[in-house]
């Protein structure tokens, strides 16, 4: 419990603030770098191949709130002699760049729970219906990393990737992973003559927090090319509208809307503002995402 909800910071201040903290507080254990926490919950699915296990588990104080998750481990034997079904405690470690399981133990087990839906079930008439490849994406009026008004529609004429994020995401397997990606696209979309026009747009659902100043450092630390990457916030009722569409579910806390359970969903727009493609969660890769792209260009021209 290094940190209180809400004080987590982005990955590129991530050590020098952590080390700060460790001679104020003294609290954390284990090399400088990295924190653990005590997670408890239930086996959802598990991977061997991919050493990979989905659990549900509880809020994880001062770092995350109850959530089901994809997390790795280090090796395929961590997972022998579990099922989906099992309830497990395990140590949570978070290091700069990634996240991990260690001591999974099983302590029981219990039915699973039927899984919800992951996206809004919206009616039809709603406005929130999800799109489908083919349909024109909602024209949101946001605002960029520098205070200017950014509809979406000024986009057009380019394909765009989108993604959803907030700046303050504990994990880095979650938001920052979806920073990192688009910061290893800028180099083969800027020397691929046919993936030239491409933009990268990465939208903020947690405005209160990422204003344009703090989506300014952040590209900033990212290296960001903003001619060609663009960081949008805005009014929060529109961007959660909009980004419902796509699938993006978004729950903030009651006492903190800082407090935030979210999924993850990265889209390629066609120039023409339709919608291409939707990849869920995190195991996207940006190879694939420059494949889906360049069969765009072989479609249209
Ligand atoms: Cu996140």
């Amino acid at each position: 419990m290094c940190f209180p909800t809400g004080a987590a910071i982005c990955p590129g201040r991530f050590f020098a603030a952590f080390a700060v903290l460790v001679l104020v507080s003294g609290a954390c254990s284990g090399p400088s770098d990295e924190r653990r926490f005590v997670l408890e919950g239930q086996v959802e699915s598990m991977e061997p191949a991919h050493k990979s296990i989905v659990v549900k588990h509880g809020e994880i104080k001062g770092f995350m709130p109850a959530m089901t998750m994809p997390y790795d481990v280090r090796e395929a034997k961590a997972l022998e002699g579990l099922a989906p079904g099992d309830l497990i405690t395990a140590t949570l470690v978070v290091v700069s760049n990634g996240a991990y399981l260690t001591d999974i133990k099983k302590t029981g087990s219990a039915p699973l729970d039927k899984k919800p839906p992951e996206a809004p079930n919206p009616s039809a008439s709603s406005g929130f219906e999800l799109l489908k490849p083919g349909d024109a994406v909602p024209d949101t009026v946001f605002v960029d990393q520098d205070g200017r008004k950014r509809r979406f529609s000024s986009f057009r004429g380019s394909p765009a990737v989108l993604t959803f994020i907030y700046t303050k995401c504990p994990l880095p397997t979650f938001c920052p992973l979806m920073d990192r990606h688009f910061a290893s696209m800028q180099k083969p979309l800027q020397s691929e003559p046919a993936l030239a026009n491409v933009h990268l747009v990465t939208v903020s659902f947690d405005p209160v927090t990422d204003t344009p100043t703090v989506l300014k450092a952040h590209a900033k630390a990212l290296n960001a090319d903003l001619s060609r990457w663009t960081f949008l916030t805005g009014d929060r009722d529109a961007i959660d509208k909009s980004s419902a569409r796509f699938g993006v579910s978004v729950d903030r806390g009651l006492n903190d809307p800082r407090d935030i359970t979210h999924n993850l969903r990265t889209v390629i727009v066609d120039a023409d503002g339709t919608l291409v493609k939707v990849y869920i969660g995190n195991d996207w890769t940006p190879d694939q995402v420059l494949t889906d792209l360049r069969s765009l260009g072989a479609r249209s021209g």
